[in-house]
């Protein structure tokens, strides 16, 4: 199937008349032909959403939400088709996908709730026979910039919580998960979303992505992918003084101590560390273990990992699905090659698949180091795949100590069942997200997602926090008095 572009409400062709394929990561097979778009298309869409704003900010926020609520019910209606539609284009295993899409069916019905809420607040004045208030404001043009792993579950993070605050939205899907992203646009057309509220635009970072960034009508984007990319987002769109969010990567640990439920603790592992093979922001890829139990749970995940299975997500039995793409696989393995030479000890894995039934696929084994130290590579840099790392450690400081000794800080997780450790990790974990007896991914919607340090800007997406970023400030004063009241003179 040829996708269009969708301005101003209608579906286009690129101006430039250029195609790409989309793959099946898993065999190869093709699944949709996509604009390359360029400059033109985004400028098109850029206007298109500055036209819509004047309009749509006006809208009253309870009526917005209705709109949301209508786009909540259709993608309930069309949950098994879409999570099919990414299992084909993005590999993750269906289950998985279904999950995917419930993250967007509860934004949308979180979001249109927020129609009828968008607090602000009242205060009193200083002054007598004055009124004060501050209310939330739309802000204008959101560049929405998204990644293939959550190809349902991140736009709507970021376009609904943009549009009920009263914001137009100019979306860049990945381009390795256009057709979702074309779903989720013909769902939102469907629900009666007015023409220029949002605009989609296919193409690559270079060519659509930089224009959002430059254009002056743009005016703020909200971007996930690459901690590298999202220095150049925040550099390039930060000249123009544009507000902009970043959630980026992520190096999450599992801390298991001594006093854990193993049998717990094994299940939370093998579902961060290799659910999505590895590929979620969230996902484990350390496993920082105290020493009285690092044996036994090595052996016990072992023996699991070594029993996963990998296949075609659409298929019943599948565990683990391919990475996105072969660059991902050679990225993977040389990770674990760089493991090997530094001196970490290859339990399991640690190869691509070599099943001829899955040659056509980007397959690669589930991957399990020991002996890894703190400071080694595949300790510190993100790798994105189901390559888990075991860092031995003597104590709970010890192992709070390595867990914060990363670039990042999105999600970490400790196995105790001492409510004193607990209470410490809670205190000490440098992480935005924090979970206690259970792994490191399976962030709820209306909770504040995002993390510290290199993972991003500080800023959080979902929740009343996703509010915060996609609107702003307006503080107003009413003076009733009927007489000059100067404010920090006449006391
Ligand atoms: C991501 O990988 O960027 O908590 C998002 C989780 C999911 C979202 C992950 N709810 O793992």
């Amino acid at each position: 199937m040829q996708l269009h572009n969708y301005i101003g409400g209608q579906w286009v062709k690129p101006a430039n008349g250029r195609y790409q394929q989309d793959f099946d990561p898993a065999n190869g097979q093709v699944v949709a032909e996509v604009p390359r778009s360029d400059a033109e298309d985004t400028r098109a869409a850029i206007k298109a959403a500055r036209q819509a704003f004047e309009t749509w900010r006006k809208v009253p926020a309870p009526k917005r939400g209705e709109i949301l609520f209508r786009v909540g019910t259709l993608l309930k209606e069309h949950k098994d088709d879409l999570a099919e539609y990414m299992t084909r284009e993005m590999g993750k295993v269906l289950m998985e996908a279904r999950g995917d899409v419930q993250e967007g069916i509860d934004m949308a019905f979180y979001m249109a709730g927020e129609g009828r809420r968008s607090f602000g607040y009242t205060t009193p004045s200083e002054l007598p026979n004055k009124f004060a208030m501050a209310t939330r404001n739309p802000i204008g043009v959101a560049g929405i910039i998204t990644p293939w792993n959550f190809p349902m579950a991140i736009p709507t993070w970021k376009i609904f919580p943009a549009l009920i605050c009263g914001n137009t939205v100019v979306f860049k899907p990945a381009s390795e998960t256009p057709y979702l992203a074309y779903q989720l646009v013909k769902i939102m057309e469907e629900a009666g979303l007015p023409a220029g509220v949002v605009n989609l635009v296919f193409g690559s970072g270079s060519e659509v992505g930089e224009i959002l960034l430059n254009d002056p009508d743009v005016d703020l984007i909200s971007f996930t992918g690459s901690n590298e990319t999202g220095r150049h987002v925040a550099s390039t769109a930060g000249q123009h003084l544009k507000r902009v969010s970043l959630e980026l990567g992520g190096k999450n640990a599992i801390i298991v101590l001594d006093d854990a439920n193993l049998d717990l603790a094994v299940e939370g592992i093998l579902w961060s560390a290799f659910g999505t093979t590895g590929q979620r922001c969230t996902a484990c890829s350390r496993l920082i273990v105290q020493e009285g139990i690092h044996e036994a749970l090595k052996t016990r995940l072992a023996e699991r990992i070594r029993s996963l299975k990998l296949g075609h997500g659409l298929e019943n039995n599948t565990d683990v699905g391919p990475l996105i793409n072969q660059q991902a696989v050679e990225k993977v393995h040389r990770y674990v090659e760089i493991g090997q030479s530094e001196g970490a000890e290859l339990v399991v894995g640690g190869s691509p698949v070599q099943d001829p039934i899955l040659t056509d696929g980007h397959f690669y084994l589930p991957t399990l180091f020991a002996g890894v130290t703190a400071q080694m590579t595949i300790a510190q840099e993100e790798i994105f795949g189901p390559v888990l790392s075991m860092i031995k450690v003597k104590d709970l400081d010890e192992a709070i100590r390595v867990n914060n000794q990363v670039a990042y800080g999105l999600s970490s997780s400790i196995f105790t069942q001492d409510v004193n450790n607990t209470f410490q990790a809670i205190r000490d974990l440098a992480t935005g997200i924090v979970y206690i007896n259970a792994g490191t991914t399976g962030a709820e919607i209306h909770l504040p997602f995002g993390g510290t340090r290199g993972t991003g800007n500080g800023h959080r997406e979902a929740g009343t926090a996703a509010m915060d970023f996609f609107s702003e400030w307006k503080a107003v004063y009413v003076d009733f008095s009927g007489q000059l009241q100067r404010a920090q003179i006449d006391t």
